[in-house]
């Protein structure tokens, strides 16, 4: 017997890897025993909650050493989705959709006198990432190892993940987020794969035995990565890939050094500097900050990702020139970009390859996806940080800048400004490193996430790049996973689905059109009906538990969940709100609908204007939640702290999905597909996806509104001025009126003078021209509400058209066009 089988025989006769219940319950008292040291009588919440994670870890453990030894004997080309964000949420309940056993484990440890949902409840959420990025990134691990593709996420394993947001007399308050604070069951530490990195200091020329002249990095310091692992099951297949998050520890080589001069405190502080590194995560959501502690984060985790490829390259035999075979490095967004140039200093100046052969090697291993259009959202690094931490990498950005910019001239003779525009140096003022430049030039794929994002890419943002090589250019949509976002978040629908179409959908979304013939069915209505309200039963129970506000189940739920942004206009629809309020007190017998608008999201802790428009919100929710007038008919709700486990309560019980960005500035959106395929329908802009949502489920089951991207444009070449269309809208004029006499500040005109100001002098994000268009959409969607039938039926089309927006689709679209990857399937041990 080899040792394989040797263990693999072991493996079966163990408890820990068996799902019978009975196994499942001694299991789960052993490791209650044995890893908590606990009894079941005198063990607290969330010590049930640690014992039922190592054990459904456990039987995790031989799904992922399976994968392991298969890709270990396999040679296939493998995926690096390299981002420094995995925004992942709670592990236990998707693992148990994934491995199939979610009812069975509600049994076993109902036998045992606990409720599952309390434990589910329990786990701490892992909020590695800021929103749709981040997000998109956990949706696409997911999809990677249902598809069964060879795969690895790389990521950095921030101590403090994105704060945790309270609401303090309306404003919004940042709290340290502490997820690791009770241990994390589903990370594995692997200390034997620890990359030591090196930064700063200065680089210096030498001559080669061969009288070469080669460049040497001469570092300030080194800091060393440890990798920390945790399984991504696939849905129902034996295939369990690998997230890998890098942890800095200080070296201790280094250490010593000082210590020995007998400073043993600064020895010490230089260990905690070093774990400065990934203590947390930026909360800046489309405005970066220039902080050098933000490039030494990218480029530490980077550094150690792509020195754990050529291990594994190694460790299978391979040779350095087939790195490109063996790795298809996906960029998310340009956080990881600086792996352009460290892929090419690994092979010039470690492995000694000519240029050409390592910038071929090196575009060839590279995609570069784009996640924005807003200018100021594009990374640049001044060159001194850059210079400072970075010295090599500058000098062969710079070589590969000269490069470039060669063929740029030859291609466009004479043509300098093109050059300018190209360069992967701003030098318009201060200089930078443009890393979108970068990260275009280094791969051999770009795209954009929607297709309305793609072609303003291609015309706008990077439309230089286009010029040059339009065969890079991509268009992949965006697509969130039906597992987390359906399965585990709606297991009413879930069940009605399972009745009535089987349950194939959760693998194959589009199997969700079979629903389409049931549209008209009355009974099937009704019960699509019960469903929704007992959703919005259970949501109203959790905003009167987060905010001590009733709101009514009965009432329309129309909500906007995503982060705080003027582009997003949240404002927008605090205009109308203020509207119908309005209406409502100059006629108190106003055919008003009952509606309760729910506002869900964080702000940028830097960004004034975004955290005034959350006080705008919890404001106007204190004047018409509590006047007697309206008599319940609006309420205004904020809810705190939206996070992936919030959105798993919210988007199931919505109604109606607000989706209003200015045309030409929400790249995608992906809040916008939950909604949808949780039966909401959307009043949007023809923005990002939602153009495809609309295309998809049909125009008559969707409220458009609002000026197009290229209205857009037309109206600012034609001179906009906000005031003017103010001026003209009584309706609008009075809802500023109101608010600039301070009506939601208890007649502090100063409050809200910078939202007023902003709309009056500027409307960058053309609020007041899309505001009487948003308005009339506004009282379709009540006319369409009121007929209970002709919602119902749109509701069911929306979610049996949203097959689409499974990330599922996305995957397989980026496998073929860019990754060029096949399915390796998973004999278990
Ligand atoms: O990526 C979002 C887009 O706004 C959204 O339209 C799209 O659907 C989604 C997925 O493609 N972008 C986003 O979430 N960006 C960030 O979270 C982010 C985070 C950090 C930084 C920039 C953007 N940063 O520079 O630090």
């Amino acid at each position: 017997m080899s040792p394989t089988e040797l263990s693999a025989d072991l493996l079966h006769a163990s408890d820990r890897t068996s799902l019978s219940k009975d196994s499942f319950k001694r299991a789960f008292i052993d490791n209650l025993f044995y890893t908590q040291g606990k009894f079941l009588q005198v063990a607290t919440h969330k010590d049930y909650y640690q014992a039922l994670a190592y054990t459904v870890r456990d039987r995790l453990l031989y799904r992922w050493v399976s994968t392991a030894t298969a890709y270990t004997g396999q040679v296939s080309r493998t995926v690096s989705y390299l981002s420094a964000e995995f925004l992942m949420g709670p592990s236990l309940g998707n693992t148990l959709i994934n491995l199939g056993i979610l009812d069975e484990v509600r049994q076993a440890v109902g036998e045992l006198g606990l409720d599952l949902t309390d434990l589910l409840d329990q786990e701490a959420e892992p909020g590695l990432g800021n929103g749709g990025l981040g997000r998109l990134a956990a949706c696409f691990i997911d999809s990677l190892a249902t598809l069964e593709l060879p795969a690895l996420g790389y990521g950095i394993r921030y101590e403090h993940g994105i704060f945790y947001q309270t609401i303090v007399d309306g404003w919004q308050v940042e709290n340290t987020d502490n997820w690791l604070r009770y241990g994390n069951p589903w990370e594995i530490r692997r200390p034997e794969w620890s990359v030591e990195v090196k930064i700063g200091g200065f680089t210096e020329t030498y001559t080669d035995t061969e009288d070469r002249h080669r460049v040497r990095w001469v570092p300030a310091k080194t800091v060393v990565g440890v990798p920390f692992d945790s399984p991504i099951p696939g849905y129902r297949v034996n295939t369990a890939n690998t997230l890998r998050l890098w942890s800095a520890e200080a070296t201790q080589s280094f250490d010593f050094e000082v210590f020995n001069r007998g400073d043993y405190l600064g020895a010490v502080n230089k260990k905690v500097t070093s774990e400065n590194l990934t203590k947390i995560l930026y909360p800046n959501d489309e405005t970066p900050q220039g902080k050098e502690l933000r490039l030494e984060q990218q480029y530490f985790f980077v550094a150690c990702s792509l020195h754990d490829m050529i291990r594994i390259l190694k460790g299978q035999g391979g040779s350095i020139e087939r790195f490109h075979e063996k790795f298809a490095v996906q960029l998310n967004d340009t956080h990881p970009a600086i792996g352009v140039a460290e892929l090419m200093r690994i092979l010039v100046d470690d492995y000694l390859l000519p240029w050409n052969d390592a910038w071929s090697i090196t575009t060839q291993t590279f995609g570069y996806t784009n996640h924005t259009l807003l200018p100021e959202a594009l990374e640049r690094w001044p060159l001194d940080l850059f210079r400072r931490l970075l010295p090599r990498h500058l000098e062969l950005i710079f070589e590969i800048n000269e490069r470039f910019l060669h063929d740029v001239r030859v291609a466009f003779l004479g043509d300098e400004a093109r050059v300018r525009a190209l360069s992967l140096i701003d030098e318009t003022g201060e200089r930078y490193v443009r890393m979108a430049h970068l990260a275009t030039v280094g791969s051999h794929a770009v795209n954009g996430v929607a297709t309305l994002h793609s072609d303003l890419l291609k015309k706008d943002v990077l439309a230089d790049f286009y010029a040059l090589s339009p065969q890079k250019f991509h268009s992949i949509t965006n697509g969130v996973t039906p597992r987390r976002w359906l399965a585990l978040a709606n297991p009413r629908l879930c069940e009605l689905f399972r009745e009535t179409i089987g349950d194939g959908w959760a693998k194959e979304l589009d199997q969700l059109r079979r629903l389409e013939r049931h549209a008209d069915d009355a009974a099937f209505a009704e019960r699509w009906r019960a469903i929704k309200l007992d959703n919005k039963r259970q949501l109203a129970d959790l905003i009167v538990q987060r905010t001590g506000i009733e709101v009514d189940p009965e009432s329309m739920f129309d909500v906007q969940v995503k982060r705080i942004h003027e582009y997003k206009r949240q404002h927008l629809a605090v205009l109308q709100i203020i509207a119908m309020y309005h209406r409502l007190k100059s006629d108190p017998n106003a055919e008003v609908l009952p509606r309760t608008f729910i506002f869900s999201g964080k702000a940028a802790p830097g960004y004034a204007i975004a955290k005034l428009m959350i006080r705008l919100i919890t404001a106007i929710g204190d004047v018409i939640n509590y006047d007697p007038e309206v008599r319940g008919r609006l309420k205004v709700v904020f809810m705190p702290n939206f996070s992936v486990t919030t959105g798993q309560r919210i988007y199931p019980g919505a109604d109606l999905s607000e989706q209003i960005s200015l045309a030409g500035k929400e790249a995608s959106g992906t809040g916008n597909m939950k909604f949808a395929m949780n039966g909401a329908l959307t009043i949007g802009t023809m923005d990002g996806a939602n153009i495809e949502i609309c295309e998809e489920v049909g125009s008559d089951n969707f409220f458009t509104f609002g000026m197009t991207a290229a209205q857009v444009e037309e109206r600012r070449r034609a001179g906009y001025d906000p005031r003017e269309v103010i001026e003209a809208n009584p309706e609008l004029h009075a809802v500023v009126e109101l608010i600039r006499n301070g009506l939601f500040s208890r007649g502090d005109t100063e409050l809200f003078k910078p939202i007023i100001d902003g709309l009056l002098w500027h409307d960058t994000y053309m609020l007041a021209a899309d505001y009487a268009s948003y308005s009339d959409c506004q009282l379709e969607v009540d006319r369409a509400y009121r007929d209970t039938a002709r919602w119902t039926r749109m509701s069911i089309l929306n979610v049996a058209r949203s097959g689409k927006f499974s990330s599922d689709r996305s995957i397989q679209e980026y496998a073929d066009k860019i990754w060029k990857v096949t399915p390796v399937s998973v004999p278990l041990l």
